[in-house]
């Protein structure tokens, strides 16, 4: 799609100024006014679609804080309970965002069963997603569907020769770029997707990270650009380079920016686009209000067995024995397993997914999302589609009880579950506890 055939083929008109006002008003991150309601990450995105220099997701210390960091990945299944014990203990939270810990959009059926998933709990939060823009364009109108109305683009230049020292690869149509044609490609996407958006009546903030000898004396284009997009509102961010972090700018010495150089970058940003000064800089799986993070070890310690209750689908044919392959199951007995009891549930009737071979190549009749609902899914064998399309979805699938008794294999599950709900272990750094 090029900007010509996008500007044709867009009719919706951006929001009104009442519907903006509406909008921003809960929202911690696009209104200072919104400071008393409170936002929450669902950590549930890991893959990324690009490099960014300034980024290491491998790095995980729960006492520190940036994006990209999470201590526990989630299932959708997972996101909507740890959301609805997040809301007993904070019900000031007004938004459900989705930023990372890779970006959202590269893992499109994990956000998008998450965010379906927290509409059917609370029709009324503010769906909120974070996204380098890469895949925009793409899942726009599923954003749109699940009833996303706030996103994040990160967009650091406009400019394919700054962007080559910002972005080592980009890996786009089953090709990983290099140098030059990946900044370029990633830049383009990324207004198109700005561009569709805003026209689609989303509203649009712009992130950028200030890489000082970078991009800084690029900022003033950029915004100008973004201004004249339409997007609402310019979050600066000062890159955080620690080489603890074991990212290429960390390790090559790239220096951070100052408070005055953050101030002025700000400042003159600010003649063509509003400036967000309040940015947390937060992790994948923050949550309370900013800048107030709620300790999730605590949460979760509280609900440790909410939290580590799973749900199970099971494919048999002989309702005893885990003994069917998952291509060809007609139905799924469903339980509830936690440390203290194993419920069976209502089981899911199922149209049969492959009617062939055993690999299940690409025949599939059925879609998948159904059992994003549950954590893990026992059967004798799968194909690896529908592998990969579960694991996309953030189920688990689990053939090592193939032929097992269905009891058996659930207490086994129960016991690993109780030797899990153990207390989490804060650390301290340079304790000599975390490396
Ligand atoms: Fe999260 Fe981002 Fe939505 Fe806010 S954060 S996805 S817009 S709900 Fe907010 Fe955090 Fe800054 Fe992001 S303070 S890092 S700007
Ligand atoms: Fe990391 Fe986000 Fe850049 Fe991906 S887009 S490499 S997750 S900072």
């Amino acid at each position: 799609m090029t900007l010509q055939h996008l500007r044709q083929s867009q009719t919706k008109q951006p929001v009104s100024a009442e519907a903006q006002a509406a909008l921003v008003a809960k929202h911690p991150c696009f209104s200072k006014e919104g400071h008393r309601y409170a936002r929450m990450h669902l950590p549930v995105a890991p893959a990324c679609n690009i490099q960014c220099n300034y980024c290491n997701r491998k790095f995980d210390c729960s006492n520190e804080t940036r994006p990209g960091v999470v201590s526990k990945l989630l299932s959708p299944a997972m996101a909507a309970r740890r959301f609805e014990k997040v809301k007993q203990h904070v019900p000031e939270t007004q938004v459900v965002g989705i930023a990372g810990p890779g970006d959202p959009l590269a893992n499109p059926k994990a956000t998008l069963a998450s965010l379906k998933a927290i509409s059917k709990i609370d029709e009324d939060v503010h769906l909120c997603v974070s996204t380098n823009g890469l895949a925009l364009v793409d899942q726009l109108d599923a954003l749109l569907a699940a009833g996303v109305k706030h996103l994040t683009i990160t967009i650091n230049c406009i400019d394919a020769d700054i962007g080559q020292k910002i972005y080592p690869w980009v890996y786009f149509n089953q090709q990983r770029l290099r140098g030059r044609k990946a900044a370029q490609t990633l830049i383009d996407r990324q207004l198109l997707g700005l561009e569709a958006a805003i026209k689609a009546g989303m509203l649009v903030k712009v992130n950028t990270v200030l890489i000082p000898g970078i991009n800084d004396f690029h900022i003033d284009s950029l915004a100008k650009e973004l201004g004249r997009f339409g997007a609402f509102i310019h979050n600066i961010m000062p890159l955080i380079s620690d080489p603890a972090h074991g990212t290429y700018f960390g390790l090559m010495g790239q220096r951070e920016p100052s408070k005055r150089e953050l101030d002025l970058a700000r400042q003159s940003a600010g003649q063509s686009m509003a400036q967000m000064t309040h940015c947390q800089q937060c992790r994948a799986d923050a949550v309370g209000k900013l800048g107030q993070d709620i300790d999730l070890a605590a949460i979760e310690q509280d609900n440790a067995v909410a939290d580590s209750t799973l749900r199970v689908a099971v494919a048999t044919s002989s309702n005893q024995l885990i003994d069917q392959h998952f291509g060809h199951a007609t139905q799924f007995l469903s339980y509830l397993v936690s440390a203290e009891s194993i419920e069976q549930q209502r089981s899911i009737d199922w149209q049969q997914y492959c009617s062939g071979s055993d690999q299940c190549a690409d025949d599939k009749q059925q879609d998948l999302n159904q059992l994003s609902q549950f954590n893990t899914v026992l059967c004798s064998r799968i194909g690896h589609t529908p592998l990969q399309e579960l694991s996309d979805l953030g189920v688990e699938v689990n053939t090592k009880y193939a032929l097992r008794e269905i009891k058996e294999a659930l207490l086994e599950i129960q016991q690993s579950l109780i030797n899990q709900v153990k207390p989490a272990k804060r650390t301290v750094c340079n304790a000599g506890e975390c490396s």
